[in-house]
């Protein structure tokens, strides 16, 4: 479908499919030490990820693991908190920065490709393999702030205090992505999508520097070294500058967030990159009659577009997973027409 050619009723597959919400991920996760241990053992990241493909025959698998990883393999220390949060040791200063050492992120991210092949191997022919990354400027946000749950403040302000020192980190981690990203194409990931979760909190001049700078040149390199992969992008609560981002990163799809409106997505961004999403994660919480007249919007509005059926963010931990199921088989169900 990203490769060309309009698919209705559209493929479908949710952000955060794999988690808290699923009672068999919940019972694994029990099992596990830490968070980033489940990461790191392949055999466990490929259960999880395989979990909600059995239960929902999703579309489309994506890999099990963070944006995080990237900086744990850098050297920074990352731990998640019991909560689930993630806690970082801020990177502040040009001496932390230079801690940092890209040459052992492939060692350390081995056995996130070996995740994907192991899921490569286990998925129905008809299954697409997700790979992902978080963009640079996300993961620079947790990397200097020290965490999340928070509105990034002194990561902006660091920003722009410290320029310099700024720009080299998500050189860094632009590259860094980059190589991931493409071990993880060559691992079997048939896609890749960038979360840049934080996009929305930047202004105008902000967005250009910190989001479509790197994600250009990001996106080129992946482009370059293994042309044909479709590359998704997700700035999230980019608002206005989203035709911006479609225009001029170079990705093949944008994930759209719940707050654009259909009709603007279809025809501002439709024309130039498939479209991604975008039901409001609450609705689907909500359940009823709310949560198919989300569904019956996208299908209609969105009909004549190339698209593929998502959230507008991840799954909430409260969804109930019968609404999951029914969301699945109303989109299913789509006719021509567009209407369920
Ligand atoms: O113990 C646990 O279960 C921890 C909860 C958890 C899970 C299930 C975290 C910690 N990460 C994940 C998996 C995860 N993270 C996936 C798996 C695949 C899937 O989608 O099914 C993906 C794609 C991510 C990506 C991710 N991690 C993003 C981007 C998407 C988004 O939600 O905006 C972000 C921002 C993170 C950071 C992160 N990791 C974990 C948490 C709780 C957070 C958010 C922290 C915060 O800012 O509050």
């Amino acid at each position: 479908m990203l490769g060309g050619e309009r698919q209705f009723p559209p493929p479908i597959w949710l952000m955060r499919q794999a988690g808290r919400y699923l009672p068999e991920y919940r019972e694994l996760r029990g099992r596990v030490g830490s968070f980033l241990e489940l990461c790191y053992t392949p055999e466990l990241a490929a259960e999880v990820t395989l979990q909600p493909i059995r239960r929902f025959g999703f579309d489309a698998a994506i890999l099990f693991s963070d944006i995080l990883t990237i900086a744990d393999g850098l050297g920074q220390k990352v731990e998640f908190a019991p909560s689930g949060g993630p806690v970082l040791a801020a990177i502040r200063s040009e001496g932390e920065l230079l801690r940092l050492d890209a040459g052992r992120v492939r060692r350390h991210l081995a056995p996130v490709l070996e995740t994907v092949r192991l899921v490569k191997a286990a998925l129905p022919e008809a299954c697409a393999l997700i790979g992902f990354a978080g963009a640079p400027w996300t993961v620079a946000s947790y990397m200097v702030e020290g965490g999340g749950g928070t509105d990034f403040s002194a990561a902006r302000r660091f920003a722009r205090e410290q320029p310099k020192i700024f720009a080299r980190l998500i050189d860094l981690l632009l590259r860094s992505i980059a190589d991931h990203l493409i071990d993880q194409i060559d691992a079997g990931a048939e896609c890749v999508q960038l979360f840049d979760s934080w996009a929305g909190l930047l202004d105008a001049d902000e967005f250009d520097r910190h989001v479509i700078a790197p994600m250009r040149d990001l996106v080129a390199r992946i482009k370059l070294a293994r042309p044909g992969v479709p590359v998704i992008g997700f700035p999230r609560g980019a608002g206005p500058h989203y035709a911006d981002y479609a225009r001029r990163t170079g990705v093949d799809a944008v994930s759209v967030d719940q707050k654009m409106a259909l009709a603007w997505a279809r025809d501002e961004l439709g024309a130039r990159v498939a479209l991604q999403g975008n039901l409001d994660p609450a609705a689907l919480v909500t359940g009823g009659a709310a949560l198919d007249a989300g569904i019956d919007a996208i299908l209609r509005t969105w009909k004549s577009a190339r698209f593929v059926f998502n959230l507008g963010h991840g799954v909430l931990p409260e969804t109930p997973p019968e609404h999951v199921a029914h969301l699945v088989a109303r989109v299913r169900a789509a006719d021509a027409e567009g209407s369920a």
